[in-house]
């Protein structure tokens, strides 16, 4: 770091991966096998390096994602390293077009890259760098269960708990509410009362029959049911909550903080679980959490564990940390949980550090 502490941005570096997955993911809305991962290197002139992932869903996007980013990396050479005003001056720059979609995604990209370094240059993990302490964050298992069925969700549910967790989700949207029943039951029988059960929707529902199977599930005694119908359908969401007496969370799909405050204007969740990369980054988390903390909302977070910890530690109403293992072939040390809690490793930035080899053998051409 040079004597006025300012950073500046030499360089940012681009590598798409395919990772397989242990557990391929079947929801009501698609299913994924592999993580299409686009990774990025953030360089400064001082010689520290920030770095993330960004996990772009479908291999369809990885390209255009990883082509965006490397775009950028002129735009961003001899800025200063600071995080608040180069997402202001990128929020500015793509104005026009509007920063969400495969935009918001390298934006967040960047937003993320540059923190980890910024938290790196103080020698801070990054939950301090936030001004936050190093806490135990609750963290249900999500590699898994989605719809494979009644007769084989119990078994998965078992390895989910067997891993070290004392809460796990399962996905619904089975072609009939009995169903959907059926398989809450069959994972309750098989894991017990004493742990937490989350389940999600992913979207499938129509209102009417969103609204006829939140009742119905209402004594199988669910931490949440998520997405229950189109996520952007705010209204829909609502007329959904009103008939829940279970909570219902949404907030993957809030493409910025602006839409989080949409969402909680028209009332349309119980909870909420923003997305570190489709909120804006970790900037765009500071502020979805404050919205969070006026509204008395609890927060979750999805995908993305390695940077959502460190933003759970800054967050006042912090609920549950969603644990996907996704990205832990690539990493040099993957994340920790211990007893049902993921821990925040006393090293600087993220933590996020590449396994070389594992990238070589994931590199997408
Ligand atoms: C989910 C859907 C799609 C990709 C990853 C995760 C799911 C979740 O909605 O919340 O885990
Ligand atoms: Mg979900």
């Amino acid at each position: 770091m040079s004597a006025t502490g300012r950073l500046v941005i030499r360089g940012l570096e681009v590598r798409a991966v395919h990772v397989p997955m242990r557990i391929p993911l079947q929801t009501s809305s698609g299913t994924i096998r592999i993580a299409p991962l686009a990774l990025s290197d953030l360089h400064t002139n001082e010689g520290i390096t920030g770095r993330t992932y960004l996990f772009c869903y479908t291999p369809l996007v990885l390209k255009p994602v990883c082509d965006l980013l490397a775009n950028l990396a002129p735009v961003l050479e001899g800025m200063a390293l600071a995080p608040l005003d180069i997402n202001r001056a990128l929020q500015v720059r793509f104005r026009l077009l509007g920063a969400k979609g495969l935009v918001g995604m390298a934006l967040a990209g960047i937003d993320m890259a540059a923190w980890d370094a910024l938290a790196r240059a103080q020698g801070q993990p990054l939950a301090r760098a936030l001004g936050a302490d190093l806490v135990e964050i609750p963290a249900y298992n999500s590699c898994g269960l989605g719809l494979v069925g009644p007769d084989l969700a119990p078994s998965e549910a078992r390895t989910l708990v067997g891993a070290g967790f004392t809460a796990i989700k399962v996905r619904l949207g089975y072609p009939n509410l009995e169903t959907d029943i059926q398989v809450v039951r069959a994972v309750r029988s098989a894991i017990g009362d004493g742990v937490h059960l989350m389940s999600d929707y992913n979207q499938g529902l129509a209102v009417p029959e969103a609204e006829r199977r939140v009742r119905a599930l209402a004594a199988e005694g669910l931490t949440w049911i998520e997405e229950p119908c189109l996520a952007h359908d705010y209204q829909g969401c609502a007329r959904v909550r009103a008939a829940s007496t279970c909570p219902i969370q949404i907030g993957e799909n809030w493409w910025g903080p602006d839409e989080m405050a949409l969402s909680l204007g028209f009332g349309a969740s119980d909870l909420g679980m923003p997305d570190a990369m489709k909120i804006g980054g970790v900037t765009g988390w500071l502020q979805a959490a404050a919205l969070a903390n006026a509204a008395g909302m609890p927060l979750s977070t999805h995908l993305f564990p390695e940077v959502s910890v460190h933003l759970m530690a800054a967050t006042p109403t912090r609920h549950w940390l969603e644990f996907v293992d996704w990205a832990s072939p690539i990493l040099a040390r993957p994340m920790e949980i211990r007893t049902g809690k993921a821990v925040i490793r006393d090293e600087p930035g993220t933590g996020i550090e590449w396994d070389e080899a594992a990238v070589g053998r994931y590199r997408a051409t």
